[in-house]
C-alpha cells in the first residue's frame, strides 16, 4: 500500500478490520519494522484524537515521528498554480511538500474543505497536491470528503461488538449542529459501510443528500423514526449540505437522540467520531450511558492507523 485515502485503497476492507484486531492483541510485535523510519503529521486544520492516536500507532511500530501544525506554525502556503506572489502566501506548495516529503519516509495530512468551492473541495485539489509533490507515500488525516482512518475505526469497533451470525443493521443519522461541517465523516462511514457486511441504512432531512457516489447500496430515508428500528448501531453525525454547498440549510433540533428515542431499536449502540457538541448534536443520557461506544472508537483509532502505518512500511521494506 502506497496510499491510504478511501476505501478503494483497500482489497479487503472486513480483512483489514480483522487484521487490525490482531495487532491489538499484540502492539509490539512489529517494533523493528519502523526502525529509522520517519512518519511526518502535517495538520492544516485541529486535531485531538487523529494526532495522538496515529503518532502513537507509529510509535507502537518503532517508528520516529513528526507533527507539524503547518496553519499555525508554518509560512502561509499558496496552492494555486502559476501566480505571483506577491500576496500573503510566503511558500508554495510545490517546495514545502518536496521539503517534507525528504525528511519522512510516510506523510500524513489533514485538510478540511473550504466549504465554499465544491468543485475545488471534491477534486480534492490540496490533498492531490500534496501526494503529487511530497514523492511519499501518503495517509489522509481527513481530507477535503472523506475520513478513511476513523471509517477504519468504526468497522474494527462495530466487527468486535457485533454477537450474532446475523448481519448487523447499521443506521448513520444526521444531527443538528450549529455550524456548517464536511460531510467527509459521513461520505467516508457510508462507502466502508456499503463495503462491509451490514445491512446499512442513512437518514437525514431533506436536502442534505450526501453525493451519490459514496452511498451506492445503502437505503437512504427522510424518516429518522422509522430508520432506527431494530437498529443494532447508530452512527451520529452532522454534515453541511452538499446539494446547497456548505450551507445549514435547517436546524431540526428533533433529530437530536435521546436514550427515549432508542427504545425501537435493537438495544442499539450509539457511535460518534468525536468531537461531539453535548446536548445539540447528541443527549447526555446516551454519552454518559453503556449505549455509547464513543471511546473504544477512539481507541481503536490506535489499531487502523498501526494496520496502516504496517501495510505500508511493508511495501517499502
Ligand atoms: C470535523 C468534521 O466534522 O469533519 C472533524 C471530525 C473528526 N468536526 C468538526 O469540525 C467539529
Ligand atoms: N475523530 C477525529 O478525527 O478527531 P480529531 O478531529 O480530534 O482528530
Amino acid at each position: 500500500m502506497n496510499l491510504f485515502f478511501s476505501v478503494n485503497n483497500v482489497v479487503n476492507p472486513t480483512a483489514l478490520a480483522q487484521e487490525a484486531i490482531d495487532l491489538k492483541k499484540q502492539p509490539f510485535a512489529h517494533e523493528q519494522l519502523g526502525k529509522h523510519k520517519t512518519l511526518g503529521l502535517i495538520f492544516l486544520n485541529p486535531s485531538l484524537r487523529t494526532r495522538l492516536s496515529t503518532q502513537k500507532a507509529a510509535l507502537n511500530l518503532g517508528m520516529n515521528v513528526m507533527v507539524m501544525n503547518l496553519d499555525k506554525e508554518g509560512w502561509a502556503l499558496e496552492m494555486r498554480d502559476n501566480v505571483v506572489m506577491n500576496g500573503t502566501t510566503v511558500e508554495h506548495i510545490k517546495e514545502a511538500a518536496a521539503v517534507m516529503g525528504q525528511y519522512c519516509d510516510i506523510l500524513g495530512i489533514r485538510s478540511f474543505p473550504s466549504l465554499q468551492d465544491r468543485t475545488s473541495d471534491y477534486n480534492e485539489e490540496v490533498f492531490n497536491k500534496f501526494i503529487t509533490y511530497c514523492g511519499k507515500p501518503v495517509v489522509s488525516l481527513e481530507s477535503a470528503t472523506l475520513h478513511p482512518l476513523q471509517s477504519l475505526a468504526d468497522l474494527i469497533t462495530i466487527t468486535e461488538l457485533h454477537n450474532s451470525a446475523k448481519k448487523p443493521k447499521v443506521v448513520l443519522t444526521w444531527a443538528p449542529h450549529i455550524k456548517p461541517l464536511p460531510q467527509a465523516v459521513a461520505n467516508s462511514f457510508s462507502e466502508w459501510m456499503c463495503a462491509a457486511e451490514v445491512d446499512f441504512v442513512i437518514t437525514h432531512p431533506k436536502g442534505y443528500e450526501l453525493h451519490e457516489a459514496y452511498t451506492k447500496g445503502a437505503t437512504i430515508t427522510h424518516h429518522q423514526e422509522q430508520a432506527l428500528e431494530q437498529a443494532d448501531f447508530i452512527y451520529v453525525k452532522n454534515w453541511s449540505s452538499y446539494h446547497d454547498y456548505g450551507k445549514v440549510i435547517g436546524d431540526y433540533p428533533e433529530w437530536m437522540l435521546s436514550l427515549e428515542r432508542l427504545k425501537n431499536t435493537n438495544n442499539a449502540k450509539i457511535m460518534h467520531c468525536l468531537p461531539v457538541r453535548r446536548g445539540l448534536e447528541l443527549g447526555h443520557d446516551v454519552l454518559d450511558s453503556d449505549r455509547s461506544l464513543v471511546l473504544k472508537q477512539a481507541e481503536n483509532r490506535i489499531y487502523a492507523a498501526q494496520i496502516v502505518l504496517k501495510k505500508i512500511l511493508e511495501t517499502q521494506s
